[in-house]
């Protein structure tokens, strides 16, 4: 039987990590109406994932492993990974699990709720228990810009937790190669006038390892991407 949903991960240099997918991901997947697949990216990475993951994979069934020889980032690592989904349905995540994998049901309930292509899992709604300051504010007000640009309705578009109608996410011309693809992507679902709703979602800190992201780099690609959505990326040809 084919998987209904595909869960994405995206992995750098993670490898404390990937046991999350056993504890956490792999019972909260089971309790889904439906098969599943995990799609794991390793982009690169320069510890243990990839050997970590493998293993795993050998050990569970229903795990598939997808390599980057050089990092390049995660958009780039979510689009080797929609190219690789089998499901009906696309499930996004990060793999520190800092939205725990059991809040993947409320997803998939606002969806059969809604009849949503689209699903996101809001932190600006959900709240971020634990986050520094210095990490929340800068992600309150890039999420009300794009709520500016886009719509009133969603309030958030940066983070990765999301359910996708595959149908949908295959059709779409994206390129941003990091964290800013979320954005990219919500942008084009908007646009396009497919349906998205929001549930929320508690975003907590991760127990290992350290973050990925440049706050400079995420920046400037916001701003690039801000500049193709205002020129009017998602108008059809
Ligand atoms: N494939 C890939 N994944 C990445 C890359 N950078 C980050 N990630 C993944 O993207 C997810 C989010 O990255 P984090 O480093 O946790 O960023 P963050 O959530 O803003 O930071 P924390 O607050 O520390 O959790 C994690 O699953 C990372 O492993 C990358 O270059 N390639
Ligand atoms: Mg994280």
């Amino acid at each position: 039987m084919p998987p209904l949903y595909s869960i994405i991960l995206p992995y750098f240099n993670e490898e404390g990590n990937v046991p999350l997918i056993e504890t956490e991901l792999l019972p909260a997947a089971r309790r889904l109406a439906g098969p599943c697949e995990i799609v794991a990216v390793d982009d690169g990475s320069a510890d243990a994932t990839a050997a970590r993951l493998e293993e795993l994979a050998r050990r569970c069934g229903d795990i598939r492993l997808l390599r980057h020889e050089r990092n390049r980032g995660m958009g780039a690592a979510l689009r080797t990974g929609f190219e690789a989904a089998r499901g009906e349905w696309v499930i996004t995540m990060d793999s520190d699990c800092t939205f725990h994998p059991r809040l993947i049901q409320a997803l998939v309930e606002r969806q059969a709720q809604t009849g949503a292509d689209c699903v996101s899992g809001s932190h600006i709604q959900g709240g971020m228990r634990g986050v520094s300051a210095l990490r929340a504010w800068p992600s309150y007000l890039v999420n009300r810009f794009y709520r500016g640009l886009l719509s009133r309705r969603i309030s958030a578009y940066t983070a990765v937790f999301r359910l996708y109608r595959r149908r949908v996410l295959m059709e779409l011309p994206l390129r941003c190669e990091g964290y800013e693809i979320n954005a990219e992507i919500l942008a084009f679902f908007i646009l396009r006038g497919y349906h998205v709703e929001e549930t929320p979602a508690e975003l907590t800190v991760r127990r290992w390892g350290s973050s990925k992201m440049r706050a400079w780099r995420e920046l400037g690609r916001h701003v690039r991407l801000a500049r193709r959505i205002i020129l009017g990326f998602g108008k059809r040809k």
